[in-house]
């Protein structure tokens, strides 16, 4: 039976279990909700900030991240601060940043959308015309979760993209300042540094200061304060996404070696303990050998104790019965990472219609994904993945219509406008149409 045993770090479960989808509902149930406190902190903050510029980012600065400083300059970068910061890395950490961020540009290239038209027989054309925003603003966390490979998916998208001015923002709790961060800025093309974080540097970007340029949008992960204030200014700017807790499932053929699979479930627990691991596969011997590799290397791993978290919490070993039933899952899941640890991953790619990710074969290690092999690590997580997509430069980019009609074109048009305008009571639509028709 799938009862848990008490010792065990991880649920098993199996779809034949009559509780089945019970439990697995509420594994994946997760809603990162700000309570009323939080939302009128958030929103004291975007008025302060709204009101007062500089003075409230710098009063707030000092409050939360626990600092002194008297004036926006102290919390602004240089581009020479950053190109310092990449000179001093240690040569192995600087030429692995180099080269994801080439390879994460390249990747990048190939989604340049490209404008388009076509003439129709009348002679008028009609068309798209893809801009890049002025201005896009990235958010980056401070302290543990402050990831320089971030700074390189979000930033060099945006690069690509063809945006004019990328302004970054990043709290320096007690000043510590993470070099690596500042390193891949410098790599990434970003063009302001300001080390502030929260509501107020989420504030600052929307409305703009004194010092910080007002931004067209804001992407990049953050706190609760983070996710409430950019939910709030939403509207004034675009956002990218709220994030969830980070989330892989694996479906296992029971051919890879466990531990392999133990680790690739580890990668993404050791994030949080909210994320959320979980492995589906129809062979029962292969997850008991999993779950026991599980248990063996917990112990080695540095962060074990939200590991431990997060795989008690949300993770889970499946039992399913067959290939088809693991496919419905990984539907009904809608994965942020999706790893294919089989040997004919090609074979299920097409039936697959949800996973913002996905990872063929047994060598793609998530890992390889999140930092270097070239697509982007920012995902749609909590089941987004059924309406939404990857960060990418379609993000930092938009769509204007054209329509430029010929004499001949106008008069066919016109005709039609003219009776729809009509039709609506909207005379003066009707007559502008008409005027152009040809009889
Ligand atoms: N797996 C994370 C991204 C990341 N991993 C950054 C390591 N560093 C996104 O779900
Ligand atoms: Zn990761």
């Amino acid at each position: 039976m799938s009862e848990t045993m008490s010792m065990s770090s991880v649920a098993r479960l199996a779809t034949r279990d009559a509780d089945f989808d019970q439990r697995l509902d509420a594994l994946l149930d997760w809603e990162g909700v700000s309570d009323r406190a939080v939302q009128q902190r958030v929103e004291d903050i975007l008025h302060q900030v709204k009101q007062r510029g500089d003075a409230a980012v710098v009063e707030a600065t000092n409050r939360f991240d626990r600092l002194s400083v008297s004036s926006m300059q102290e919390l602004c970068l240089s581009q020479e601060q950053l190109e310092t910061a990449y000179h001093a890395l240690p040569a192995d950490q600087r030429e692995a940043l180099a080269d994801a961020a080439e390879r994460i540009r390249r990747y990048h290239e190939h989604q340049k959308p490209s404008s388009w038209q076509y003439t129709e027989d009348d002679g008028t054309v009609l068309g798209q015309q893809v801009t890049p925003l002025d201005r896009a603003g990235i958010y980056v966390p401070g302290g543990k979760a402050s990831y320089p490979s971030s700074v390189l998916m979000n930033a060099i998208p945006a690069h690509v993209a063809g945006v004019r001015e990328i302004v970054m923002v990043v709290p320096t709790p007690d000043g510590i300042l993470n070099d690596m961060v500042l390193a891949a800025a410098y790599l990434a093309g970003v063009d302001h540094v300001f080390t502030i974080g929260g509501a107020q540097a989420v504030a600052a970007m929307a409305y703009g200061t004194e010092s910080v340029p007002r931004v067209d949008k804001i992407v990049g992960p953050g706190n609760i304060y983070v996710a409430t204030a950019k939910r709030a200014v939403f509207g004034q700017v675009g956002i990218d996404m709220i994030a969830g807790p980070s989330e892989i499932l694996v479906i296992c053929d029971g051919q890879t070696h466990p531990d392999w699979i133990a680790m690739d479930l580890f990668s993404q627990a050791e994030h949080d303990e909210d994320a959320q691991a979980i492995l589906v596969s129809w062979d029962e011997e292969h997850l008991n050998a999993v779950e026991e590799a599980i248990e063996r290397l917990m112990p080695t791993l540095e962060r074990h104790e939200i590991v431990r978290a997060s795989m008690r919490k949300r993770g889970a070993l499946i039992q399913c019965e067959n290939q088809q039933e693991a496919l419905a899952l990984i539907n009904r899941i809608a994965p942020e990472h999706l790893e294919l640890s089989v040997s004919d991953p090609d074979a299920w790619l097409p039936e697959i219609r949800h996973a913002g990710a996905i990872f063929m074969g047994r060598y793609t290690a998530e890992a390889l994904g999140d930092y270097c092999a070239g697509p982007n690590h920012v995902l749609p997580t909590s089941g987004t993945a059924r309406f939404s997509s990857p960060l990418g430069v379609y993000d930092f980019q938009k769509r204007s219509s054209i329509i430029h009609c010929s004499a001949d074109g106008a008069s066919t048009l016109g005709e039609v406008a003219s009776v729809l305008a009509r039709g609506e009571s909207l005379t003066a639509h009707a007559r502008s149409a008409e005027y152009r028709l040809k009889r």
